[in-house]
């Protein structure tokens, strides 16, 4: 089951600033003319109710947006690279690989989150004419679009989630309440990733239902499908234990004592989600009888009867899911904070960009991806250009860096492919 992704998301760089001059007839360097370079992409999130899972995106490696394009003359400006968005089911939480930190958790239809953004565009060289400096020689390097690793786990959000052994009828009943065609066998684990559907009640209040791989003995430490899944109902607000009372392959009374005991030892708040219990497969012959040693046996159990296969008790089970639904949902909203449901986060880099490698006595080389992709935007035959770079580089704190390192005048710094002279 595809409920873990990773991906490398790189927003688009801006364009450079164009450097030009006006020309006109009588002003042969009539001022500076350059327009900005286009802003580059950004990458979004999206949630699309019509995904449920994150298979889709088990093969794309890397997500990258537009670049802006170069600013141009007659001030004309570069055009923006283009945005991605990225469509990923409801539950879908992002992470960032490098800290694990929660980027942003979709947990709300058609939600959106920038989760990389685009550089911005570099100046033209027609914002850097000043009183002492009519003709610019210089514009603006774009800005590079932050990048980064991403991981997304998908937990499934489902309001109820259907929980039992294998083929005690839980894809069954899904199938009956709501428009989903899970799969249906008489063999164990014919589901083997969550199916999921909405039902609808006739006074029009709804929730959102998914039945769930089988659950066997051991499931807590992993037996059987149990692990993959266990982590989605999790989310579930509701639980509907079925069991089957036809007891033809099972014995009722164990089976309810065994998941609830595996759902403790995966995690104790499972035991604590609300449970409706469901005594499927009454049609069975043998059902009366296996009930009435069930009820025997949990006396205090409020216990729903019901034959998926023949369609009989089924909207009571409907109706009380939907009303502790509401309760916990109640409690939700009366527990929650505040929460503004458009949060965008913020990729922000913790680390310095860049790194000091001292290769020899008077030799260095500065380790940056960033500052390998903005030497490879300078023309070093400028000098206008050079120095811009060169101001970049000590704004971004790597003159001091060189310096702790014990660089001195005169000495070799390797920047990206080239080499450069040392002046403290
Ligand atoms: N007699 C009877 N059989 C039923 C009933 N509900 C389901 N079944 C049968 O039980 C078998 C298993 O049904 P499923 O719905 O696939 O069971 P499941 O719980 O989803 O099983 P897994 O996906 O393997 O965990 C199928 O052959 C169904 O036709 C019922 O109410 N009565
Ligand atoms: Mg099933």
């Amino acid at each position: 089951m595809i409920d873990l992704v990773q991906l490398h998301v790189k927003a688009g760089d801006g364009g450079r600033g164009c450097v030009a001059w006006r020309h006109e007839k009588y002003y042969p360097n009539g001022g500076p003319f350059g327009g900005d370079g286009g802003n580059g992409g950004s990458i979004w999130f999206q949630v699309d109710t019509n995904e449920t899972t994150l298979t889709k995106l088990r093969f794309t490696k890397t997500v990258k947006a537009g670049n802006g394009a170069p600013g141009m003359t007659k001030k004309m400006h570069g055009k923006s690279g283009e945005d991605v968005i990225v469509k990923v089911p409801l539950g879908t939480m992002i992470r960032n690989k490098a800290n694990h930190d929660l980027l942003a958790d979709l947990t709300v239809p058609h939600q959106k989150v920038l989760i990389a953004h685009g550089g911005k565009g570099g100046l033209g060289n027609m914002h850097f004419a000043t009183a002492v400096n009519d003709a610019p020689e210089y514009a603006q390097p774009g800005e590079i679009g932050e990048s980064l690793d991403v991981v997304l786990e998908l937990r499934l959000l489902a309001d109820a989630g259907l929980i039992g052994f294998p083929s005690v009828g839980k894809s069954t009943f899904l199938s009956v309440v709501t428009a989903a065609k899970p799969q249906i066998a008489d063999y164990p684990f014919t589901t083997i990733e969550p199916n999921i559907g909405v039902v609808s009640l006739p006074d029009e209040r709804s929730f959102v239902l998914a039945d769930m791989p089988g659950l066997i003995e051991g499931a807590g430490e992993g037996r059987g499908l149990g692990h993959e899944f266990l982590r989605h109902i999790r989310r579930c607000r509701v639980l509907i234990h079925v069991i089957d009372m036809s007891g033809s392959e099972r014995n009722p009374v164990e089976d309810y004592r065994i998941i609830n005991e595996e759902l403790a030892a995966y995690d104790p708040s499972l035991s604590e989600k609300p449970q409706i219990v469901v005594a499927n497969k009454m049609d069975d012959e043998y059902g009366p009888e296996y009930l009435a040693e069930f009820r025997q046996a949990y006396p205090d159990l409020e216990i729903y009867e019901i034959s998926a296969l023949e369609h009989k008790g089924i909207d009571e089970v409907l109706y009380k899911t939907m009303e502790v639904i509401e309760e916990v949902r109640a409690a939700e909203e009366e527990n929650a904070e505040p929460a503004e449901e458009t949060v965008v986060y913020r990729y922000e880099p913790k680390r310095p960009d860049f790194t000091i490698e001292v290769q020899g006595p008077h030799r260095f080389k500065v380790v940056s991806d960033k500052v390998d992709r903005l030497a490879e935007q300078v023309d070093f035959d400028k000098e206008a250009d050079t120095y811009q770079f060169a101001m970049t580089l000590q704004k971004m704190g790597i003159d001091q860096a060189l310096y702790d390192a014990g660089a001195r005048n005169g000495d070799q710094v390797i920047v990206g492919t080239y080499i450069m002279d040392y002046t403290e």
